[in-house]
């Protein structure tokens, strides 16, 4: 607790602190050595830079390191208190500094019970609580027992939320989908944009339909108006008796679930401590546990659990998000590398870069350290992905030949869940070859070699030879999976929020608020009157006035 403190009252920019320099030093006589050459001077490089827990596998061998490196950055680590850091937010201290609050998804998943006080209060007994609400509800539903107003089965699920309570239920109920309820079906609908909701509600009988209000603050604009619109259309249809039955909510704000006209009875519960992109663990998780069952939604935890006592108990050298946070610190803040992509090669896990965008983006995404010190070092990469092997086919050129070096986590699972003909093999076989493709490049002279063995002429193979190569030296992570089932998803995301976490402890700076998402919902909420016909009063600069005035023209 004193380090703890003692790192609160460090004024020093970590960019100032001896460690930091040391790895700045280690970086510019190092930048330069190829990965081939590692791998070819040491035949148990691969081994030495893999590491596994239960049938999650990282392989980080194909990075720009060494054992040196690798040292320097430990260090830096270990002089930035992450170990530290890491009890304290264990232990739920209101490390989310500006808005003093505990941050405790992990006690969400803390399947062994342990207490976890918040205020002296044990935040276990609520969250079993609600985990067992969540259970009953679920069963009710996917037995057919809790029934919609015309006495029929509910089998439309539909997650009315945004951001944090929508994207984490996205995402995984995608990734689960061969876990789902033969007759349900899922829907989500977060845009303000009503296309979004249209397209949902022309899909779906309001008879055989649940809506989940999701939002922790029960005031969003979007989910609000979102969720009066499919009110309205559930009433028109079956009346306003209808809404205790068709819709539940899940929330921190009791009073406005109620005024909504949602039964208490029908809401769940969560709490402060847990921060909107880190709450598809709570009840947020709803609809991931009526589409794949309450029993896979708690292997889901379990999974994370198991990745939470890997990062609490182990040391940094052998801490899997500790290891990949410290990577991406090293090509963000010393080669400059302010892009980074995430490609899973797994068509159910397709929806994860956009979560993983607003967990690290949204997160680690700032410019001012904990302290109130404005940094002068690069924060949060952005952040950009898809599933391979699509994305082989969009953004991959820019990846191997573009001017700027992209790093990527590479995502596979060596079991698919659709193991057809040699589907998987093919698949497997590109991911791998990426990575080795990333790593080794292809010299000039090789591609020159290729081109004359391929019968091009003398004068063919000068043109090409450059258009043909490839610089290589560019870094991957291979995390394999041995199949991606509940259980592993929950590892994989909760390791992807530690490294997050690391990162922000690095950077000194807070993961855990989003001031950065408020200027501009402030400011829409004085143009929507002026949209709506009245003056609010305020002077634009002259680009807002004309867009204003040009969009009220054409929709005259
Ligand atoms: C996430 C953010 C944000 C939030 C949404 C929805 O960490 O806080 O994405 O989840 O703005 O908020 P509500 O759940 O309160 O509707």
């Amino acid at each position: 607790r004193a380090q703890v403190r003692s790192r609160k009252k460090m004024t020093k920019l970590v960019s100032k602190t001896r460690a930091w320099k040391k790895v700045a030093a280690h970086y510019k006589h190092f930048k330069d050595v190829e990965m081939r050459d590692l791998f070819d001077d040491d035949k148990k490089r691969a081994e030495k830079f893999t590491i596994n827990l239960d049938n999650l596998i990282l392989d980080y061998s194909k990075n720009r390191i060494s054992e040196r490196t690798m040292k320097h950055l430990f260090r830096l680590a270990h002089d930035c208190h992450v170990e530290e850091m890491i009890q304290a937010m264990f232990r739920g201290d209101k490390i989310n500094t500006t808005e003093k609050r505990a941050v405790l998804h992990v006690a969400l998943r803390n399947r062994a019970n342990t207490p976890i006080y918040v205020d002296g209060k044990d935040v276990m007994p609520q969250i079993n609580e609600v985990l067992a609400k969540m259970r009953k509800f679920s069963e009710a539903v996917r037995l057919g027992q809790f029934k919609g107003q015309t006495g029929k089965k509910l089998t439309n699920i539909v997650n009315i939320g945004i951001g944090g309570s929508d994207l984490g239920p996205v995402m995984a109920c995608e990734a689960l989908r061969k876990y789902w309820a033969k007759d349900m079906s899922c829907f989500f609908i977060s845009n303000i944009d009503g296309t979004a909701c249209a397209e949902v509600l022309n899909k779906i009988d309001p008879e055989t339909t649940l809506f989940i209000v999701s939002s922790k603050t029960f005031t969003t604009i979007e989910t609000m108006t979102n969720a009066r619109t499919c009110r309205k259309w559930l009433i028109d249809a079956l009346g306003e008796h209808a809404v205790a039955k068709h819709f539940v909510a899940v929330s921190t704000n009791a009073g406005e679930v109620k005024k909504f006209g949602i039964n208490p009875e029908n809401m769940f519960e969560f709490w402060d401590f847990v921060g909107g992109r880190y709450s598809m663990w709570s009840a947020i998780g709803l609809s991931i546990a009526l589409m794949a069952g309450m029993d896979n939604f708690e292997r889901m935890l379990e999974g994370a659990f198991a990745m939470d006592r890997h990062f609490a108990e182990t040391d940094l050298e052998h801490n899997i998000p500790v290891i990949l946070a410290l990577l991406g610190i090293w090509y963000n803040n010393f080669f400059g590398l302010k892009r980074y992509a995430v490609v899973p090669y797994d068509q159910y896990l397709r929806y994860l870069p956009a979560y993983l965008q607003q967990l690290d983006m949204e997160s680690n995404g700032k410019f001012i350290d904990k302290d109130g010190e404005v940094v002068n070092y690069s924060t949060g990469p952005v952040l950009f992905g898809g599933a391979g092997t699509d994305v082989q086919h969009s953004f991959f050129q820019l990846i191997h030949q573009g001017t700027d070096i992209v790093p990527v986590d590479f995502i596979i699972p060596a079991i698919s869940h659709n193991e057809i003909g040699d589907h998987h093999e093919i698949l497997v076989a590109n991911v791998l070859a990426q990575g080795e493709a990333l790593m080794r490049g292809k010299t000039v002279k090789e591609a020159a070699r290729e081109l004359t063995k391929a019968g091009k002429s003398k004068q063919e193979v000068k043109e090409l030879k450059l258009f043909k190569s490839f610089s290589g030296n560019r870094p991957s992570n291979t995390l394999v999976l041995k199949k991606a089932d509940p259980y592993t998803l929950g590892m994989l995301v909760a390791m992807y929020e530690h490294k997050v976490f690391v990162q922000g402890v690095i950077w000194n700076i807070n993961s855990y608020d989003q001031m950065g998402v408020e200027l501009g919902k402030q400011m829409a909420l004085n143009i929507l009157p002026e949209l709506q016909g009245n003056a609010s009063g305020i002077r634009h600069d002259s680009s807002t006035a004309n867009l204003i005035s040009t969009i009220k023209r054409l929709r005259k």
